[in-house]
Formats: C-alpha cells, structure tokens, sequence
C-alpha cells in the first residue's frame, strides 16, 4: 500500500524560493510578487494516479500523472517551458524528475504525520517547503 497524500496542505515555510526561481529564469518583478504568495496544495490520489494542484492569488498550477509513466509536462504560468516528467515512490517519498532544458530539475514530496515537506531543485538551487494539513 503505498502512502496518501489525499487532502488540502497550507504552505507555513518556504526556504529559497527566490533561489529556485533566479534558477528557473523568472524575472524580477514576478520573483517579487510570486515571493509573497501563500500556497495551497490540493492532492487527489487514487493508488498511483495522481492530481496535485497548487493554488494562489496570482496564478494556479496543476499537474497529473501516474507514477512511473513519463508525461509532457508544461510548467504554464511557472517558466512555461515542456519537460519530460516522470514521477516514482522512494519507499513513501514521490520523487520527480523534470528532463528538459534545465539541469537537475525536479521535486521530491514526503509527509511526517500531518506535514508536508517538498524539495524543489533546478541546477544549484534547492528550494524547502513545508505545509501542514488543513483537510
Ligand atoms: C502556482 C504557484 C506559484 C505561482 C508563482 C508564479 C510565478 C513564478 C514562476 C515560477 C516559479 C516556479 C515554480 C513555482 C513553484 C511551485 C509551483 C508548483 C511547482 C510544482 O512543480 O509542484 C509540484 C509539486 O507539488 C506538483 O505539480
């Protein structure tokens, strides 16, 4: 039985943002205003099929995928460019790799009790983030 990760998770830290995004190419003013956003994260798992929606004031993401089977991913409205994405479990961690024109791109998901870590990485930077579980 792998781990789920079903529910509604607010965002209470978020170490080197700015990092990660200076790494993905995003421009000052949206740095700066994407620097002060709160988000949400949604997930909706059935087994290892996958939903993950991440929700702001400025701009929503959203992301489906099975694990182990690439997809193409459009990373719109982040740095809008196409990776090719595949996601796995390590043990209870979801580890994704985003293959594109971005070296060591990725994010890793693990829980502890009723939080939340991600790790989003892009070439050097490594950006922390943690939520705890709202619903
Ligand atoms: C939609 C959230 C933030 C919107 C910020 C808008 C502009 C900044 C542009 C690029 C910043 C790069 C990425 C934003 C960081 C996280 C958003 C979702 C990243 C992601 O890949 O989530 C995964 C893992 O939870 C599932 O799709």
């Amino acid at each position: 039985m792998p781990a789920n990760y079903s529910g509604t998770w607010d965002i209470v830290d978020n170490e080197n943002f700015e990092g990660y995004m200076v790494a993905l190419g995003i421009d000052f003013a949206t740095r700066k205003i994407a620097g002060m956003l709160k988000p949400q994260k949604i997930f909706e798992q059935d087994g290892d099929s996958f939903t993950v929606k991440t929700l702001t004031t400025f701009r929503n993401y959203s992301s489906s995928f099975k694990i182990g089977e690439e997809f193409e991913e459009i990373t719109k409205g982040l740095d809008n460019k196409k990776c090719q994405t595949t996601v796995n479990w390590d043990n209870d961690k979801l580890v994704c790799v985003q293959k594109g024109e971005k070296k060591n791109r990725g994010w890793t998901h693990w829980m502890e009790g009723d939080t939340l870590y991600l790790e989003l990485k892009c070439e050097d930077q490594i950006c922390k983030q943690t939520y705890k579980r709202t619903a």
